[in-house]
């Protein structure tokens, strides 16, 4: 039965009250992209990128999955065929509401790295500059998220997925980073059909089969009956 693989932004998250990055007011209007998002900007002021990501754990962490997330898992466990989700998104809102194998292509804010020895643990509520790496002790902890300039996680995965897609979705994505916004691209030349959902069209618009647009607790839930009805 038709694999389908789908894309999610921070626009899926945006109804359950986390912030998107280039909507009005986004998270970008309050930082520059390259002080909080960039290896270069952590270690200029570790601290600053700290609080960032710590003011965002905390803010994810009250944060309720919505009807889109929930609506997605349904499609995930009810759909004949195999359903793969790829998040550019570090929240766990899908999780939250009932996805498995999710597969956070930009890390995410749960995860801890060691910027010397690469070792991954949880993170704590709070992370803070110098803290010491569980594994090797250096001073060198910090959030497990992909910054731009760094090779976002999962790639390979990801493109195999992209390569055996018969419906490609990308749901509450602007467009703009790449190698993401790419997705479809991979998608339309295995053959897939492709679909956008968003509430604005997105950069990359033009290049779907379909574009549905509105908020995702409206338009997703209603996609995916759509689907099951087409079954
Ligand atoms: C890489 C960190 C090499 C964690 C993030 C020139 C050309 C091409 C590429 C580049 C270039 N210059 C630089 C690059 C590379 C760069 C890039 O793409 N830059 C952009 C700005 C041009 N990319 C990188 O550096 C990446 N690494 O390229 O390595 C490589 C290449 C190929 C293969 C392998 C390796 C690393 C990118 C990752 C950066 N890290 N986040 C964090 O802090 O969260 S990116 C950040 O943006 C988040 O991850 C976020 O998810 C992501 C994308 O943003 P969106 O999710 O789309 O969110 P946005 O606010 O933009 O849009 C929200 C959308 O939702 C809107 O469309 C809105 O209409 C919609 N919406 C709002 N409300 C709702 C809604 N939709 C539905 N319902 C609603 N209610």
């Amino acid at each position: 039965m038709e694999k389908i693989v789908i894309l999610t932004g921070a626009g899926i998250s945006a109804e359950s009250g986390l912030g998107t990055f280039r909507d009005e007011g986004g998270l970008w209007a309050q930082h520059r992209i390259e002080d909080v998002a960039t290896p270069e900007g952590f270690a200029r002021d570790p601290q600053l990128v700290h609080g960032f990501y710590n003011a965002r754990r905390a803010q994810a962490a009250k944060a309720q999955p919505n009807e889109a997330h929930e609506a997605i898992a349904r499609l995930q466990r009810d759909w004949p065929g195999e359903v793969v989700i790829v998040t550019q998104n570090v929240d766990s809102l899908h999780e939250g509401g009932g996805a498995r194998d999710v597969i956070h292509m930009h890390g995410t804010l749960a995860g801890a790295l060691c910027a010397a020895c690469n070792h991954h643990w949880t993170a704590p509520p709070e992370m803070a500059v110098g803290e010491p790496c569980p594994a090797c002790a250096a001073p060198t902890a910090r959030p497990d998220v992909v910054w731009f300039g760094e090779m976002p996680y999962h790639m390979d995965d990801i493109y195999d997925h992209l390569a055996g897609a018969r419906l490609f979705a990308a749901i509450g994505t602007s467009g703009q980073v790449y190698p993401a916004a790419a997705f479809v691209h991979e998608a339309a030349m295995a053959g897939a059909r492709t679909v956008e959902l968003n509430l604005a069209p997105s950069t990359g618009a033009s290049s779907f089969d379909e574009v549905i647009l509105g908020p995702a607790t409206e338009t997703v839930p209603r996609w995916v009956d759509r689907l099951m009805g087409q079954r």
